[in-house]
């Protein structure tokens, strides 16, 4: 195909895409019941079997999934080949404590690798463009999902990895990258590195493919103004491959999900119940062509609205928004999945106790700031050999080993913290990302 626009599939009709569905779904979940052990137990446990589920209509049968699961079958509790036949593991960005193991065979990483070559296709890649790849390499799927997809295109590939913002800039004008992938806090770190040095004008750039955390309208607007490019947004998560799960195509309204390989449905948080499309809830995701790790009805936690109303790309996969919301309390500051209980066992393992309130900025240069604030023991106070600066640098460099990154601390005076008579607010979130 000439530049990797999956025209049968990516236009194919509604009854095409729910045969696909249906007839795979039906032997995904035979294979699932088959391979997996702690799945066939969880469908045994709801009373269901693979011969109960002949369609997409009768997936609200299986029971869900949770990364509390992944994380109580961790490490291989939810692999459904042998490990011989897997050829890479991928994880989700948080640290320490909390991490969830994703599998994949080359089957996985080739049809993760179509994925990521529709989303580039999808923010006007060919074969002929310069794909600039400033996600980080490693566990984390950013950069090998975007590297493979540029790949499979045929488009040039400079695997630059995060950092060292003077050698992207020097690459990036050197060698004439015409399309940038990265977070969005970076990518507009990185307009602002441009300008400083007032290189805009050596820019070959047209469009930026940015996700992994929430973005409003407003900075995809002052990042399309500063780079000159149209900036496309791209969804995803590690447990259901990674980016390229859904993606925005030219009208930039919201990002078509690859129906082909994941069905999706939004749930009522709450009460678990299937919402119909149009309606605010929790995203969940079936995989029906994985081999290593597939996950059925797998809750992502994140809220979203599906629609399938026509698209003007000619695309006939359903669109989900951008994430609106969390139905959990994880938190995503610099690119990096932080949970307020992370930040309590580092507290707690220095003697402090859980009164703490985390509060999160993101600067005008769009970058997020972390500040904890923990209340200092009435024992501590009354302590003369108690060295407050000692105790911070102890609780910077604890946090830091825990979450992976810099955060501020800052000791304050007993019971200065406010009570609350419900739940305790322990985070103030002041980036206000989620506004659609
Ligand atoms: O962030 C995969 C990815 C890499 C997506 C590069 C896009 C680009 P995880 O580290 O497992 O995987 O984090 C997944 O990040 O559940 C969302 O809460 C959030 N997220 C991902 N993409 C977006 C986005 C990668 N476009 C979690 N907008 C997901 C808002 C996003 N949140």
């Amino acid at each position: 195909m000439a530049n990797y626009f999956q025209k049968d599939i990516e236009t194919a009709s509604r009854d095409q895409i729910r045969a696909w569905q249906d007839e795979r779904l039906v032997a995904q979940v035979k294979y699932v019941y088959d391979n997996v052990p702690y799945y066939r137990n969880r469908m045994e446990n709801k009373g269901v079997r693979p011969e109960d589920i002949h369609s997409v209509e009768d997936l609200h049968k299986l029971p869900f999934l949770t990364k509390d699961d992944l994380r109580e079958a961790y490490p291989y509790g939810l692999l459904a080949r042998p490990l011989g036949d897997c050829v890479r593991i991928h994880s989700t960005s948080g640290t320490t404590g909390r991490r969830v193991v994703a599998f994949y065979t080359q089957h996985d990483l080739d049809l993760w690798a179509d994925c990521c070559a529709r989303a580039i296709v999808a923010a006007g890649g060919t074969k002929e463009d310069v794909v600039h790849v400033c996600y980080g390499y490693g566990l984390f799927t950013g950069g090998s999902g975007l590297d493979a997809g540029s790949h499979r295109l045929g488009s040039m590939t400079l695997p630059m990895s995060s950092g060292n913002t003077e050698r992207q800039i020097q690459f990036m004008t050197d060698l004439g990258s015409t399309i940038l992938c990265c977070t969005p806090s970076y990518a507009a770190y990185l307009a602002e590195s441009i300008h400083e040095r007032g290189m805009q004008d050596q820019l070959k750039l047209k469009a930026g493919i940015f996700g992994a955390e929430a973005w409003t309208e407003e900075m995809r607007q002052e990042i399309e103004s500063s780079l000159g490019i149209k900036a496309y947004d791209i969804y995803g998560l590690t447990e259901i491959s990674g980016p390229g799960v859904a993606f925005e195509c030219s009208e930039q309204s919201g990002m078509h999900i690859n129906e082909d390989h994941f069905i999706a449905e939004v749930i009522d948080p709450n009460t678990g119940e299937v919402l119909p499309d149009g309606e605010k809830g929790e995203l969940v995701f079936s995989s029906i062509t994985k081999e290593a790790f597939p996950l059925l009805r797998y809750r992502t936690r994140d809220i979203c609205v599906l629609s399938r109303e026509k698209c003007a790309c000619g695309r006939t996969h359903v669109k989900m928004t951008k994430p609106l919301g969390r139905s959990d309390d994880m938190l995503i500051v610099k690119g990096v999945n932080v949970f307020p209980s992370q930040i309590e066992t580092v507290l707690i393992n220095q003697g402090f106790q859980a009164n703490y309130q985390i509060i999160v900025t993101r600067d005008k240069a769009h970058q997020d700031r972390i500040e904890v604030q923990v209340e200092l023991t009435p024992f501590m106070v009354a302590d003369d050999t108690f060295d407050r600066a000692q105790a911070t640098k102890k609780l910077v460099a604890g946090l830091k080993a825990m979450l992976g990154i810099l955060a501020d601390v800052k000791l304050v005076e007993p019971k200065t913290i406010e009570r609350s008579e419900g739940k305790a607010v322990r985070v103030i979130d002041k980036r206000s990302l989620y506004k659609g």
